[in-house]
């Protein structure tokens, strides 16, 4: 279940934890900083401090859940990127200074519409209204958090290019660059990462185009500068470092479904009716809880999405 915010008026970026273990936390990581600097801990672990510049202004969402957002160290240091190696602690330790921001950041969206475009993010960011949203994710593996996120509506970009007629899909391609990301040396899949939504998902008000968390830019290992948030799919269909973004007429091949069709489907809903071949996917692992939880349809945002499926067998459309 999730539940809309009764009030719109501005939350301060700490209070989406409590605020005195954020305090606390704040501490202990500016100590344990200084401590690595002097001993020479991993850089891993001193990396974990929030680094990014801070956004102002960010507008707070009806769409947010009020459930505990998971914390800060967390959300950056348990991820997928396999960009940047398979386990879950590569990320944060090799995406750290990802991507090199002595170069710009270029976005194109083309293919199927009137008003193709190259977008640099330091300017697109400028002309959006970023706003916070607090999202459940919901990872294909069975674990979950919940993600104070910074964004925009992808809506507001796909209509500026102004889709045509033959415009069914949006597909999604990540930067291929070995030399940033290590993890690409290997065919672990076949890089460049692609994902893709189908018209009505990708214009839908709850798609995000994330562009930070907690209140700050993007870390490098979450995908950095700018990637998808589509909450009510499994995580992977969340494509992070986003360089190009495409109107097509048939359905996309992604990277997940070349990989394995079997196992990972273009829809990807969340479902706990529909098993993952090698599990069930009817309870989840919330990140810093203990007890499993009841995996939810749409994973809690039947009330916005179960409409654009109607009618649909989602044992077929998995
Ligand atoms: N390019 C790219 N995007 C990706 C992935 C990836 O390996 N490469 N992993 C996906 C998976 S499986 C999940 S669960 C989410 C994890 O996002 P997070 O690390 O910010 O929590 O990112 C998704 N996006
Ligand atoms: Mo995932």
């Amino acid at each position: 279940m999730w539940i809309r915010k009764k009030h719109s008026w501005d939350i301060p970026e700490s209070e989406v934890t409590d605020y005195q273990v954020y305090l606390n936390r704040r501490q202990f990581i500016n100590g344990a900083a200084g401590l690595a600097a002097a001993s020479a801990m991993p850089l891993s672990f001193a990396a974990k401090a929030p680094t990014g510049e801070a956004f102002t202004d960010l507008q707070q969402s009806d769409f947010s859940t009020e459930e505990k957002t998971t914390t800060y160290e967390s959300i950056t240091t348990y991820n997928n990127f396999y960009e940047f190696g398979t386990d879950k602690e590569s990320p944060s330790a090799l995406a750290a200074d990802f991507p090199d921001r002595s170069e710009p950041w270029m976005i194109t969206v083309d293919g199927e519409c009137d008003k193709p475009g190259k977008y640099d993010y330091s300017e697109l960011i400028k002309t959006q209204t970023l706003e916070e949203r607090i999202y459940r994710l919901r990872c294909v593996e069975g674990w979950s958090m919940v993600i104070p996120w910074v964004g925009f509506p992808l809506a507001e970009i796909l209509k500026q290019a102004q889709p045509n007629s033959k415009a069914k899909f949006v597909e999604f391609t990540t930067l291929y660059d070995p030399e940033q990301m290590p993890g690409q040396r290997r065919r672990v899949l076949n890089w460049p990462y692609r994902e893709g939504l189908r018209m009505d998902e990708a214009m839908h008000p709850l798609t995000l185009l994330a562009v930070g968390l907690y209140g700050r830019e993007m870390p490098g290992q979450n995908g950095a500068p700018i990637r998808l948030v589509v909450p009510w799919k499994y995580g992977f269909k969340s494509i992070k470092s986003i360089v190009r973004i495409r109107f097509v007429e048939e359905m996309p091949l992604t990277a997940w479904v070349q990989a394995n069709a079997g196992e990972y489907g273009f829809y990807s809903n969340v479902n706990p009716d529909v098993n993952h071949p090698r599990w069930s996917q009817r309870r989840e692992r919330r990140i810093g809880e203990f007890l499993k939880r009841e995996t939810l349809m749409f994973n809690g945002y039947g009330d916005e999405v179960a409409e654009l499926y109607s009618g649909m067998d989602l044992k077929r459309y998995f």
